[in-house]
Order: structure tokens, then sequence, then C-alpha cells
């Protein structure tokens, strides 16, 4: 059985919706962290992420943490689900490319934007954008045709951070579409802590 370390909407609310779409078996743990805002609390003695953040997987003895090695790990992990082009698929490299871009380019252009709100977008943001863009053109999904684990990181991503980003276009419709999954809305349910 597979153990999700979560905070309600943080970068862990991505992997509920991902296990979702999976099927797999969970249970998620759910844990203070110290938001961005200052609200919260954190560290959480019961969090066994090296620096006390979510998302963090437990499998067995395995532990997982940085949210590109979680959703590449349980998207691996659960194969029927066919999520993760596999290795020596055709799809494989710009799947994990797509993965590592929304960590490590979108997540900071996001955050690049958000620091910078007003008047002309950062040179990074608007980059990110014409990128998505440009893939989403042959869409519907980033792999084209095929959904994958990738849509639901972008997906979760796109989602807080949607009053950043275009109203309309090929960017809000993607986002709209993904949005509307029923796994999404199975997360959403799962993501905040269940009032006893
Ligand atoms: N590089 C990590 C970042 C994880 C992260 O910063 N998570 C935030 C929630 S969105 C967190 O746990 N913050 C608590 C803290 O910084 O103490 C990842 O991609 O998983």
């Amino acid at each position: 059985m597979l153990t999700l370390f979560h905070a309600p909407r943080s970068r862990s609310s991505r992997i509920v919706w991902l296990l979702e779409e999976l099927g797999a078996p969970y249970q998620l743990r759910y844990v203070s962290i110290r938001y961005g805002d200052g609200s919260g609390d954190g560290p959480d003695p019961a969090n066994p992420h090296p620096d006390a953040k979510v998302p963090a997987l437990r499998d067995d003895a395995a532990l997982v943490t940085e949210s590109a090695a979680v959703a590449t790990y349980v998207a691996d992990r659960f194969p029927a689900a066919a999520l993760a082009p596999a290795i020596g698929d055709a799809d494989r490299g710009a799947y994990l490319t797509w993965l590592s871009w929304i960590e490590g380019e979108f997540g900071p252009a996001i955050f690049a934007r958000m620091a910078s709100p007003d008047g002309p977008a950062p040179a990074a943001f608007a980059a990110a954008l014409r990128r998505l863009d440009a893939a989403l053109a042959a869409g519907p999904f980033l792999l084209g045709e095929r959904f994958s684990a990738a849509d639901v990181m972008l997906g979760g991503t796109l989602g807080w951070a949607r009053h950043l980003l275009p109203q309309d276009g090929a960017i809000a419709a993607y986002a709209a579409r993904l949005a509307a999954r029923p796994a999404f809305a199975r997360a959403a349910a799962r993501d905040a802590v269940p009032v006893a």
C-alpha cells in the first residue's frame, strides 16, 4: 500500500489526482506544512520528507520525494493505467521532458510572474506560455492524443495559477478539459483534511 504524505492545496494535491487517475490503492497521511503565505505549521515530525515538504511517498521501504520523481514513480508503478509511456516507447522522451519541464521551467516561470504580476510578463513566463500554446495546438494533450501523468502535473499547476494565465485560448481550454475529469473531482474531495 502506498502512503502519500499530503497537505491540502499544495504540490501534493496533484499527486492525489494522479493516484486517482491511476486507480492506485493508496492512503493519505495529512501533514502540516508552512505555506508560502506564512500560514500553517511546520515542520511536522510525522513527515518523512528530508525537508519536511510535500509530496512525500512511501512504498514499503522506499521513500520518494520531489514532485517529478513521485509522478514518474507512481505512473510507472501502475502500468495498466497507461499514463506513462514505457521505456522504449517513442513517446517516453517527450513525456520525461514534459515532467521535468513542468517542475524545472514552468513552475519557476509562474513564480517569476507572481513576483511581478503587473506590467510586461517576465521573459521566462512569456516563453513558457508560447511553448505550451505550441504544444497544445497539436493537442488535446501534451503528447497529442495520449493523456499522461504529465497532463496531471501540468493541470494541477495551471489550476492554482489560473489568475495569472490567459482566460481564453488553447491553455485555458486545456485546463478546463483537465479539470472536468472525474478523477480531478475525486481528488478535490479528498484534498482537505476530513472533518471528524
Ligand atoms: N521541489 C519540491 C518542492 C516541494 C515544496 O516546496 N512543497 C511545498 C508545498 S507546495 C512545501 O512542502 N512547503 C513547506 C516548506 O517549505 O516548509 C517538489 O517539487 O516536490
